[in-house]
């Protein structure tokens, strides 16, 4: 059986990674359609060229799976696709804690999908990176506190950010003053280089100092993993990396784990894969990991300063696992339990 498949934001670094995901793993696709701003771009997909289209509601009308990668517009948008009979996978923050819509990582929380209602929120990046990871310690020793720390790569915030470093770091070899008009927030007044440098905010100032960015880590964990309470607390900073955000995760458990038990929980956990050697200097660093499905850990140390704690360090491709691939797999989901 096949499906006929719409993306929206399809010209984007999202879209483009749907669509190289969508084409290796076989996805059944009957008719697809193509729809973001640049109307009239061809892309090439599986051989066959494809005109992209304008985002209208009709354009969702003989459509069973979308795929929305186009940021703010998925608000008005998703409701009509659905509408027009489509089930959408959106990326954007729009509906993800709506409290009727299911916020999807397949390897955590799939059973969430038997409810849907039409959108299914794929998560942010960062969140689905440490998810994958807590998730299996907090099968076998029950989480008490988390407290995350990120360096997350430039294409986090879009192509422009990621062409403004690779300006950057022209302008300062050939002795050039960097501009800067993109991070940390394009929208805002104040611009900072990122060449050499890190900027300790991502998107915008929310309450009591945290970003929108941190309060995603903090809302969406607890509702994918059902701990509406689950202590929380973290800071995001922006690295000078290209692609594959990194995380430090101190977590406090409910009985100590010891480190080599932590390995072997995080080794057979789906979707994690342990980098671990301290001896011959093996761990995971976000140069290595692009490109990769996995999310990968390492740098694993009880933290003696309580009675049972891990230090853990995760880097996981976030437009891949982040977001392309996690939609993907909800999407195989869909079908594999005849949910669309
Ligand atoms: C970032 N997490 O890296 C964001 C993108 N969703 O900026």
């Amino acid at each position: 059986e096949k499906y006929n498949v719409a993306i929206l934001g399809a010209t984007g670094a999202v879209g483009t990674e749907l669509l190289d995901i969508l084409a290796s793993r076989d996805f059944p696709i009957g008719k697809l359609r193509l729809l973001a701003l640049e109307v009239g771009t061809t892309i090439s997909f599986r051989g066959s060229d494809y005109v992209v289209e304008e985002a209208t509601p009709e354009a969702f009308r003989d459509i069973q799976i979308a795929f929305f990668a186009g940021g703010p517009i998925s608000k008005v948008l998703a409701p009509e696709a659905v509408k027009a009979g489509a089930v959408v996978i959106d990326n954007s923050s729009a509906f993800r804690l709506e409290p009727d819509v299911p916020l999807i990582v397949p390897e955590v929380n799939i059973a969430d999908l038997n409810n849907h209602n039409g959108i299914i929120a794929n998560p942010n990046c960062s969140t689905i990176i440490m998810a994958l990871a807590i998730n299996p310690i907090h099968q076998q020793a029950e989480l008490k506190r988390v407290i995350v720390s990120t360096c997350q790569a430039v294409s986090g915030a879009g192509k422009a950010a990621l062409d403004e470093l690779n300006g950057q770091l022209r302008d300062l070899l050939d002795g050039r003053q960097p501009a800067a008009s993109v991070l940390p927030v394009a929208s805002l007044d104040e611009h900072y280089p990122i060449a050499f440098n890190l900027i300790p905010q991502i998107d915008v100032f929310q309450d009591e100092g945290y970003t929108k960015e941190e309060m995603k880590l903090v809302l969406e964990t607890r509702k994918i993993m059902h701990l509406p309470s689950l202590p929380i607390t973290a800071t995001t900073v922006r690295a000078p990396v290209l692609r594959s955000h990194s995380e430090f995760l101190n977590l406090e458990t409910s009985r100590k784990l010891p480190v080599e038990e932590a390995r072997r929980i995080l080794a057979a956990a789906p979707g994690v894969s342990v980098l671990d050697e301290p001896d011959r200097q093996i761990y995971p660093m976000p140069a290595f990991t692009a490109g990769r499905d996995e999310v990968f850990v390492g740098r694993i140390r009880e933290d003696r300063t309580v009675p049972a704690g891990l230090n853990i360090w995760v880097v996981g491709d976030q437009i891949r696992k982040g977001a392309a691939l996690n939609a993907i797999q909800i999407a195989e989901q869909l079908i594999a339990r005849r949910l669309v």
